[in-house]
């Protein structure tokens, strides 16, 4: 593979390598019909913002900003996966996982007028059909924040006219892609849509208002109900759903106040989206006590569309947050000290996975689940050809034995996506945070899979060889 280093390894190195990774013998994830896949998003990877005819989308007039990201780094050649989708399937496959989540740029497919763009839609046909010809499931996002902006210019999430414009971009693909995709995912993480993007800031489209935020969340989760029906209606029969990042939130402190302000922040977190999705309704106390006056308009036969029944439901899992009660009683974030982190600062906290696959099997009638985003960002560096990414091996085996006593207690849980594929634009933090099992130099845009890349590879190959 040209631009790959790969390593020839021992059967010895192999083995030992794929202890450091393999879940718990015996269970469910060592199974056959359980799905392991690699995930990246369309803005972290691709570049080529300005070719065949993709529109601007806020990130790269967020990341264009000065401030905005670390470096001021921006998109605009990420890991140029636009150019080098094909071998990049290949690395995917030499790892021998089932499957790849991807999301589409919705930039990239539409016209500002809503018609289609043919050559956006050829080089996502190319690349399903890679990955078909492969013998690799396509799990496709239609939406990992990369919004038009010229529907930003006419108030993005805040324009409930923007949620109708997702359903119509969701039927086209729909249209488009049918037959090629195993599993449709209508948003990724609309948390971080509309609270980092409007609510704080940090994210584009870089608004800072809690009000802006409840609205923005009510019509992603519309235009979330909106596109599930286009799915169903052009691409009938593939299963369809949404993906929620979750966290764990916990307290140190010792009294009730304490207890009730992690209760406030994980229903922040988690329940803002996974009520109106699964039970049909939004938590008050969002307005009630922790944005006061900031109740989203809401109209009539909007939680029926927002509650569609789902097919499937992705869950993104990173980290726990302590936090205590501040003097009116609301959560105050308090760092714990003495416990792993990552290169983001993130608490290793596999537990959490674990403790919130079980609350939630509690709390809602789920679908069956799937862990769409789960991995580590570290400081990695090629060494002789080889990156020694222990954290992330010890990271990653961690959370698969969390995942796996989940199912163990009866939760309906059947795929599980590493973040990511390969090192690439994180956001705010731009490159230098590296989330990849493969590590990319950016100047070179030379791919070394990571040690974990060689122990994923390993694992998978023993669970093949009903070895596991
Ligand atoms: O890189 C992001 C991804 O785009 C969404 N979920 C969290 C990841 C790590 O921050």
């Amino acid at each position: 593979m040209p631009g790959v280093r790969a390593l020839p390894l021992s059967p010895d190195a192999s083995a030992v390598l794929a202890d450091r990774i393999t879940p718990p013998v015996g269970s469910a994830m060592g199974k056959p019909g359980f799905v392991w896949g690699v995930a990246t998003a369309s803005y972290q990877i691709e570049g080529a913002v300005r070719e065949d005819g993709r529109l601007p989308s806020i990130w790269d007039s967020f990341s264009a900003t000065p401030g905005k990201t670390l470096g001021g780094d921006t998109g605009e050649f990420a890991c140029d996966h636009y150019h080098r989708w094909d071998t990049d399937l290949d690395l995917i496959a030499s790892l021998g996982v089932d499957a790849y989540r991807l999301s589409l740029a919705w930039p990239r497919l539409q016209h500002a007028d809503g018609t289609a763009n043919t050559a956006g839609i050829a080089f996502y046909r190319r690349l399903l059909e890679g990955l078909k010809s492969r013998g690799i499931q396509a799990w496709v996002t239609l939406y990992h924040w990369d919004l038009p902006q010229h529907l930003e210019d006419r108030g993005g999430w805040l324009n409930r006219d923007t949620a109708y414009r997702f359903a119509d971009y969701a039927a086209l693909c729909a249209r488009e892609f049918r037959g090629l995709v195993t599993g449709w995912m209508t948003l990724n993480e609309p948390w971080c849509s509309a609270w980092l993007g409007y609510g704080e800031g940090h994210h584009a489209p870089g608004l800072a208002n809690p009000r802006y935020a409840l609205q923005a969340m009510h019509h992603l989760l519309l235009g979330h109900g909106l596109a599930l029906d286009a799915l169903r209606a052009h691409d009938p029969g593939t299963p369809a759903g949404i993906v929620a990042n979750v966290e764990r939130v916990t307290t140190d402190g010792d009294t009730p106040a304490d207890h009730d302000a992690a209760r406030l922040l994980e229903l922040h977190r988690n329940a803002w989206v996974l009520q109106p999705l699964l039970a049909g309704s939004y938590p008050a106390e969002l307005w009630s006590r922790l944005y006061p006056g900031a109740e989203p308009l809401v109209l009539d036969g909007d939680m029926a569309i927002i509650g569609r029944p789902l097919d499937l439901l992705g869950i993104n899992y990173y980290f726990r947050s302590n936090v205590r009660a501040g003097a009116d009683g609301l959560p105050v974030m308090v760092p714990l000290d003495g416990v792993e982190r990552t290169q983001m600062g993130w608490e290793v906290y596999p537990q959490g996975l674990e403790d919130l696959l079980r609350g939630f099997h509690a709390r809602y009638r789920l679908p069956p689940i799937y862990i769409t985003e789960n991995g580590t960002a570290s400081a990695d560096s090629v060494v002789d050809g080889r990156v020694d990414d222990a954290q992330r091996q010890s990271f990653l085996k961690r959370h698969f034995a969390a995942v796996s006593r989940a199912i163990d207690a009866g939760v309906d849980l059947r795929g599980y996506f590493v973040w990511s594929l390969m090192d690439n634009f994180e956001w705010a933090f731009g490159y230098e945070r590296r989330f990849g099992l493969v590590h990319v130099d950016y100047a070179s845009q030379q791919r070394t899979p990571k040690d974990s890349a060689l122990a994923l590879q390993a694992f998978l190959a023993q669970r093949r060889a009903g070895q596991t």
